[in-house]
């Protein structure tokens, strides 16, 4: 059996519950705080932490997610208006003011006002980040359920695919759940793990607050390999095993 660690249970204080795996990865997420912005790769920071990218199509919702996952209304703007996020921007996230991973904001594609040489620049722009990043550890791909993969995601799918091969963890969270009924859903999760090739797949809603918990499991796991994780709680999970 493969037991997948979970983030660890931090010690009850008396009269409180213990926190759950959930609480923690949300915990950790609301420290984030903005870090940077850069219009094109070079300017970013060289860091040495995990970085997790937030890319789908325009208007897919990367910045809402941002928002809902570290419980900030406004750390990454989030708008009607497509094409609202032009630059790459960061959230350092740490407890203790210690930086231990990054969240990233990458421009949305597929906007049709956007003129050309700018879409074309983007791409580009999104390729080489995705292909030459040193310390990205995860890519988080937003897609709309209701429109599934455009032809820009599985271009995208197949820049990030080698990486993957060699070990870069991948999501697919398919936004705004809440415009879906159940039996859509269900649909929708089960085409997806179909072409997400091999990565995760996890429903989300930012309104109606589905998928939050999971997906902030997911990424906090990203984060903190089990390698990284304290002594004791390697030795809770292989207890579990036994
Ligand atoms: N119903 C619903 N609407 C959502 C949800 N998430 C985002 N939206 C809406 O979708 C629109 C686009 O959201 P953004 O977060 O700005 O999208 P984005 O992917 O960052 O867009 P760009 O920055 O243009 O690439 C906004 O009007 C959001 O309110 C959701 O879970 N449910
Ligand atoms: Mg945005």
């Amino acid at each position: 059996m493969t037991i997948h660690p979970k983030p660890p249970a931090a010690s009850a204080k008396s009269g409180a519950p213990p926190a759950t795996a959930s609480t923690i990865a949300l915990g950790w997420l609301h420290t984030a705080k903005f870090l940077t912005t850069a219009p094109e790769l070079h300017f970013l920071p060289a860091l040495d932490v995990p970085e997790i990218a937030f890319v789908g199509r325009s208007n897919a919702g990367k910045s809402t997610c941002i928002n809902t996952l570290t419980q900030q209304k406004h750390l990454a703007f989030a708008s009607k208006k497509p094409g609202r996020t032009q630059h790459i921007n960061l959230f350092s996230l740490g407890k203790q003011g210690v930086t231990d991973a990054v969240l990233a904001d990458l421009p949305g594609y597929g906007y049709a006002a956007v003129p050309k040489q700018d879409k074309i620049r983007w791409q580009q722009v999104m390729a080489n980040y995705l292909v030459t990043r040193e310390n990205l550890k995860g890519i988080v791909l937003l897609c709309d359920p209701r429109h599934g993969l455009t032809e820009l995601d599985e271009i995208l799918l197949d820049v990030i695919r080698p990486r993957v091969a060699e070990g870069l963890k991948f999501l697919v969270v398919l936004t705004k759940a809440d415009k879906l009924n159940r039996s859509e859903q269900t649909k929708a999760v089960s085409i997806m793990n179909l072409q997400a090739g091999g990565g995760e797949v996890r429903l989300f809603s930012a309104t109606k607050r589905i998928g939050i918990e999971s997906v902030a499991e997911l990424l906090w796991l990203w984060a903190h390999p089990v390698a990284d994780v304290v002594e004791s709680d390697v030795m809770l999970a292989s207890d579990m095993k036994s």
